[in-house]
C-alpha cells in the first residue's frame, strides 16, 4: 500500500533541480528594455487561428426540411457528428463555392431523413471532403436535389447504407477515393455522376441497385465494383474506363458500356449478364472476362469495335461476340461453354487463339462466323466441339490452323476457304529436317 506522503517526497528532488535550471536561465536572460512603438496585442484571433466556418446551429442554421443550412460561399467544417431528423436533410448548400470539410465526423441519417448533404437551388463550385454519410432516408450526397449545378469534388467519403444514391453529383465532378456500399434502393447506383466527369480510385460493393454509373463523355479509373444486385460499372458514351475491376453483379452485367469508348486493362468476373457489354465504335485492350454468365464475357453489342489483346475464359456462353464489322485481334478464348469468337459479319478475326471452347452441352467452335464477309486469318483453334465454323456464305478463311477438335472444319458453300491436312514430319535434331505441311499455297488452312 502507498501512503500518501510518498508522493511528496519522490519529488522533492526533481522540483529542486528544476528552480535551479530556472535561475540559470534568468541569469542568461536578454535585456530588459521593451521594444520602441506603441503597445500592441500580439495574439491572434479565431478567424485568423482558423479561418473556416464550424457548421452549427448558430452559424449555419437550418430551415424547414434541414438541419443545418449553408447561404454564404466559404469554407465549413464539422467540429463534431451529426444526427439526422425525419424530414431533413443534414446540411443543405444554398450557395455557389462551399467547401465542405467533414473533419473525420460522421453524419448518420435515420429513419425518415432526407439526404445527408444536398444542394438547394442550382449550385457548383463545391467541394466535400474526409467523413462517413450513412443511414440517410434519401441520398448520402446529392449534389442535384437543387439542379444540375457543375464542378464539384467529392473525396474520401465512406457512404454506407444510405436509401437512393450514396453519392451523387452532377456534371463536370470529379470523385476520387471514396467507398459506396450497402445502399439500399434498388434500380439507382451507389456512386452516379453527370457528364464530363472523373471517378478515381472508389470502391463500390454490396448495393441493392448498381455500383456507378457515369454520363457522357466521363472518365473511370482504378474502381471495384462487387457484388452489386445490378451492373457493377455503367458508363453512357464517349466514356475512357481504365484499371477497373467488377465481379459477382447479381443481376448485371460486369461493365455496360455506351458508343465509342475505350475500356484498357479491366477485369470482369462472375457477373449475371456479360463480364463486358459495349456499343458501337468501342476498343477494348487488354481486358480480361471469365466466368460470366450472359451472351458472351465481352459482348460488342453492334459491332463496329475493336477488342485486341483480351482474355475470355471460362464464361457460360460465348467468350467474344464480335457483333459486325468489328475487329478481333491477339486474343485468347479458353473453356467457354459455347463458341471462343463469335464473328457475326464483316469481322475482321485475326491471331486469336482458341482453345477447348464448347464445353457447354451444345455445340460451340473456336471461331464461328454466322454470316457474311468476314475475314478469319492466322487464328489456331484446339480442342472444341467445332475448330472453325462458317455458317454463312462469302467469307474469307486463311492461314488458320486446327487441330483436336471433334471436327477441325464446318464450312458452309460458297466460302474462300482451302483446308489442308498438313503432313507431320520425324523428329529434327540439328539443322534440317521435316516435311512441308502440304501445301505451298501462302493462303492454305491446316488441320494438323
Ligand atoms: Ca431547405
Ligand atoms: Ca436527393
Ligand atoms: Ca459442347
Amino acid at each position: 500500500v502507498i501512503s500518501e506522503e510518498e508522493p511528496v517526497r519522490r519529488y522533492t528532488k526533481p522540483i529542486v533541480a528544476a528552480l535551479a535550471l530556472g535561475s540559470a536561465a534568468l541569469l542568461l536572460a536578454g535585456p530588459l528594455d521593451p521594444p520602441s512603438g506603441p503597445v500592441a496585442p500580439t495574439y491572434k484571433t479565431l478567424a485568423e487561428v482558423e479561418p473556416r466556418t464550424a457548421i452549427s446551429a448558430a452559424n449555419t442554421p437550418g430551415d424547414a426540411d434541414s438541419l443545418y443550412r449553408i447561404t454564404q460561399r466559404g469554407a465549413y467544417y464539422l467540429s463534431g457528428n451529426i444526427t439526422g431528423v425525419s424530414g431533413k436533410h443534414g446540411i443543405e448548400i444554398a450557395a455557389d463555392g462551399v467547401t465542405i470539410d467533414l473533419m473525420g465526423f460522421s453524419m448518420f441519417g435515420g429513419e425518415g431523413s432526407l439526404d445527408g448533404i444536398a444542394t438547394s437551388g442550382l449550385h457548383g463550385m463545391i467541394t466535400i471532403r474526409d467523413g462517413v454519410i450513412g443511414g440517410w432516408g434519401e441520398d448520402g450526397i446529392d449534389l442535384t436535389e437543387g439542379g444540375t449545378g457543375e464542378s464539384s469534388l467529392i473525396e474520401g467519403i465512406l457512404a454506407s447504407g444510405n436509401m437512393d444514391h450514396g453519392i451523387r453529383a452532377a456534371n463536370l465532378a470529379v470523385v476520387r477515393g471514396c467507398e459506396a456500399l450497402n445502399t439500399l434502393g434498388s434500380g439507382l447506383y451507389a456512386i452516379r455522376v453527370g457528364t464530363h466527369s472523373m471517378i478515381e480510385g472508389c470502391s463500390v460493393r454490396n448495393n441493392n441497385g448498381g455500383g456507378i454509373f457515369a454520363d457522357t463523355e466521363c472518365t473511370i479509373s482504378d474502381c471495384v465494383a462487387s457484388f452489386n444486385v445490378s451492373s457493377g460499372i455503367v458508363a453512357d458514351s464517349r466514356a475512357s474506363i481504365t484499371a477497373c475491376t467488377s465481379n459477382n453483379s447479381v443481376f448485371g452485367a460486369g461493365f455496360a458500356v455506351g458508343n465509342s469508348s475505350t475500356l484498357t486493362d479491366c477485369t470482369a468476373d462472375a457477373n449475371a449478364e456479360e463480364g463486358f457489354s459495349v456499343g458501337d465504335g468501342c476498343t477494348l485492350l487488354n481486358c480480361v472476362a471469365t466466368e460470366n454468365l450472359g451472351l458472351a464475357g465481352i459482348q460488342v453489342r453492334t459491332g463496329g469495335s475493336t477488342v485486341t489483346g483480351c482474355t475470355a475464359a471460362g464464361n457460360t456462353a460465348h467468350g467474344i461476340w464480335g457483333g459486325v464489322g468489328s475487329t478481333v485481334s491477339g486474343c485468347t478464348t479458353k473453356g467457354n461453354g459455347a463458341d471462343g469468337i463469335v464473328a457475326y459479319s464483316q469481322c475482321l478475326v485475326v491471331g486469336n487463339t482458341c482453345h477447348a471452347n464448347g464445353l457447354g452441352a451444345s455445340t460451340g467452335a473456336g471461331i464461328h462466323a454466322f454470316s457474311t464477309d468476314n475475314r478469319i486469318e492466322g487464328n489456331n483453334c484446339t480442342s472444341a466441339d467445332r475448330g472453325i465454323q462458317i455458317d454463312g456464305a462469302g467469307n474469307f478463311v486463311a492461314r488458320n490452323t486446327c487441330s483436336g477438335n471433334s471436327l477441325n472444319w464446318v464450312v458452309a458453300a460458297a466460302n474462300v476457304c482451302f483446308v489442308v491436312q498438313a503432313s507431320a514430319g520425324g523428329a529434327i535434331n540439328g539443322s534440317s529436317g521435316g516435311v512441308p505441311p502440304g501445301s505451298t499455297d501462302p493462303n492454305a488452312n491446316f488441320s494438323y
